[in-house]
């Protein structure tokens, strides 16, 4: 989408990307909440994770996560323990319309979280 900031660090038009292949791209955040927060994002375009239904877009939301496994486990936070956030829709807090999945990891974590 030509608009999407995230479509565009995707692609490899702006950025720096911490992780890519052929469906998935992932990089730093640029106003980090941990000392390791990562977003992991489709590299199609899709607006928020309530859009997803059954099919290959399921599929292409698993495969994220275990790319999140992967960073998870190349950024040393695996053993003590990382979280993944979805925000959907305005009232969770989502701020850019396309999905990402967020990483973060590096200090405790509390819970409930705000
Ligand atoms: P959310 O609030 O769940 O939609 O998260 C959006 C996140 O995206 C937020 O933590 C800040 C981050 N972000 C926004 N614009 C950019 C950008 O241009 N580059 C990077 N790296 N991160 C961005």
């Amino acid at each position: 989408m030509d608009d999407c900031i995230f479509c565009k660090i995707a692609a490899g038009t702006i950025g720096t990307l911490a992780y890519e292949d052929d469906e998935v791209a992932a990089f730093d955040d640029l106003n980090p909440q941990a000392p390791v927060h990562v977003l992991i994002v489709p590299k199609k375009h899709i607006t928020r994770i309530s859009d997803v239904t059954d099919g290959p877009d399921a599929c292409l939301m698993g495969k994220i996560l275990v790319v999140a496994n992967r960073i998870a486990a190349e950024r040393g936070i695996s053993a003590d323990g990382y979280r993944i956030v979805i925000n959907c829709n305005e009232g969770a807090g989502q701020s850019v319309w396309h999905v990402h999945f967020h990483l973060l990891g590096g200090r405790q974590m509390g819970w409930p979280p705000g």
